[in-house]
């Protein structure tokens, strides 16, 4: 059964609005391309109206802004609770909305992750400063301001979670704009951060397309932050509307060509499913997909064979059904670009394996798909696919793995496969990439620092990194008699 629709229009001041132009847009299941429900379409006037409740609800003697770093901790602990009561419900509106495997949605589980924010409210500290001179010098650590977030469509709960819940836990007020084609779970969440008791005006949320509600926000004068995850196109205009009108403190998490690196010492029992979950995961719609599978010459013909034959495994279906492992793609436009690079891929003389077509003829499905003799050059190992496609290149040694894998403007994710700690640690090391795995491809969980090198963004998600990036540091100085 679908699940209910609980929330359609905006959220602003804690209110459910319409928008101002009393538009809407429709969101659609991208099981069949069936309709959902009609959502309120946000834009300028919409944006200006939440900034300016965001902006209310950050002033020095505001509720918000009154708390102890620790009862905003506490929010968000109340923020897991709800999250984890409701948490089927919310797996079964991503599946529905999203085209996420429901076995996925659920797994992901995301009450540690906010437990985890929620406790770092209070460890937010400034330093005493070993000043020159007669002063008492220290650093307060202090909320940003109004933070503008806006979302993708590949993981809408993950990662509203995750920049809601770092913009709150520095005390920050924030307005999200989630992506167009998933906008039902952000107003769930918005919900429930209502429930917890996040006072109003904290946090806002304006559906609606990235040239209306996305440009006004990157532009509004009031808003001192904008967290992004989405294109490195987009990304790149973002980072120009950020200086356009204020100087707004910019985190960007875009996309990648990440390479995957199976060593001839490999264990392949390990390394095929590891390699298999690091493309296929989620069909493909992985910001650190292995869209790059580089495979030593010793055991390559072996591992592409077992790799075609995992490949070949894969259960595509309904992303409802508790047993699919392969849902669509989040819509048709998305489905035809990764069909268009299948087709670049054989033409550019990539050997075509298993897969390689549009399943069925409703709803957006593409099989798994696996090519082999992939070289540099080639489109499919250039541009992010952010699809399920398997590219299998041949290396001969670690030093030239290396500087092929480098050769991207890229640089979010990699991983290594080995048995031998000296291949690991010279891989690791040099590698250009924000995260580098080693004999597992996903993982690090909420403690671990997670964003790209080059163009795959700027600034880090989870961790104390992105924490501080909500901050602004402040330097006092106090003049004194005598030197302390
Ligand atoms: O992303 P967009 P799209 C990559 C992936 C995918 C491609 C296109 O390769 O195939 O991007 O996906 C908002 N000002 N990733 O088109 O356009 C938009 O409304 C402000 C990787 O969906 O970047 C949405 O909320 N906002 C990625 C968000 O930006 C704007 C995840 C993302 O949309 C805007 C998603 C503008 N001018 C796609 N234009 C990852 N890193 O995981 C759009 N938006």
């Amino acid at each position: 059964m679908a699940p209910e629709i609980k929330y359609t229009k905006l959220f602003i001041d804690n209110e459910w609005v319409d928008a101002k132009s009393g538009k809407t847009f429709d969101t659609y299941n991208p099981h069949d391309g069936s309709v959902i429900a009609k959502v309120a379409e946000g834009d300028k006037a919409d944006i200006d109206l939440a900034v300016a409740a965001a902006k209310r609800a950050f002033h020095r003697n505001s509720e918000w802004r009154q708390l102890d770093a620790s009862q905003r901790g506490a929010i968000l602990h109340k923020f897991s609770e709800l999250v984890e009561r409701d948490w089927n419900y919310l797996a079964e509106l991503e599946s529905y909305n999203n085209g996420m495997v429901i076995s996925l949605a659920k797994a992901l589980r995301l009450v540690n992750l906010i437990r985890y924010i929620a406790s770092c409210a209070d460890k937010i500290k400034g330093d005493t400063i070993a000043a020159d001179g007669e002063v008492f010098s220290y650093t307060l650590r202090q909320p940003v301001g109004v933070s503008g977030i806006i979302l993708p469509w590949n993981f809408p709960i993950y990662i509203f979670i995750n920049k809601v819940c770092t913009a709150l836990a520095a005390g920050c007020t924030v307005v999200v704009k989630p992506a167009e084609q998933t906008p039902l779970t952000a107003l769930a969440l918005a919900a429930l951060l209502a429930e917890a008791g996040v006072p109003k005006g904290v946090v806002n949320v304006v559906n609606g397309f990235g040239p209306g509600a996305g440009t006004a926000l990157t532009h509004h004068v009031d808003v001192a932050k904008i967290s992004f995850t989405g294109s490195v196109e987009v990304g790149k205009l973002i980072q120009q509307a950020a200086g356009t009108n204020n100087l707004k403190r910019v985190t960007l998490e875009l996309g990648g060509k990440s390479p995957l690196v199976v060593m001839d010492d490999a264990d392949l029992n390990l390394a095929v499913p590891i390699a298999a979950n690091a493309v296929f995961a989620h069909q493909g719609q992985v910001c650190v997909a292995a869209s790059r599978l580089f495979v030593q010459s010793g055991i390559y013909d072996k591992f592409v064979e077992a790799a075609v034959n995992y490949a070949k495994g894969i259960k595509v279906g309904n992303p409802a059904d508790p047993t699919t492992q392969h849902g669509p793609q989040i819509d048709g436009e998305i489905m035809n670009k990764v069909l268009g690079y299948i087709e670049k891929g054989k033409k550019e003389g990539a050997k075509l394996l298993c897969g390689g077509k549009r399943v069925g003829t409703t709803g957006y499905y593409v099989e798994p798909t696996v090519f082999a003799d992939v070289t540099d050059k080639m489109t499919i190992a250039k541009e992010e696919i952010f699809g399920p496609v398997q590219s299998i290149l041949k290396f001969d040694t670690l030093e030239e793995v290396i500087d092929r894998a480098n050769d991207t403007n890229y640089g979010l994710s990699a991983g290594i496969i080995t048995t031998n700690v000296n291949n690991a640690l010279q891989f690791a090391k040099h590698v250009e990439s924000g995260i580098v795995r080693v004999n597992s491809y996903l993982g690090g969980g909420p403690q671990s620092p997670f964003g790209g090198f080059k163009d795959s963004g700027i600034g880090r998600e989870n961790g104390m990194d992105a924490l501080l990036a909500y901050t602004e540091v402040k330097n006092v100085v106090i003049s004194l008699p005598k030197k302390v």
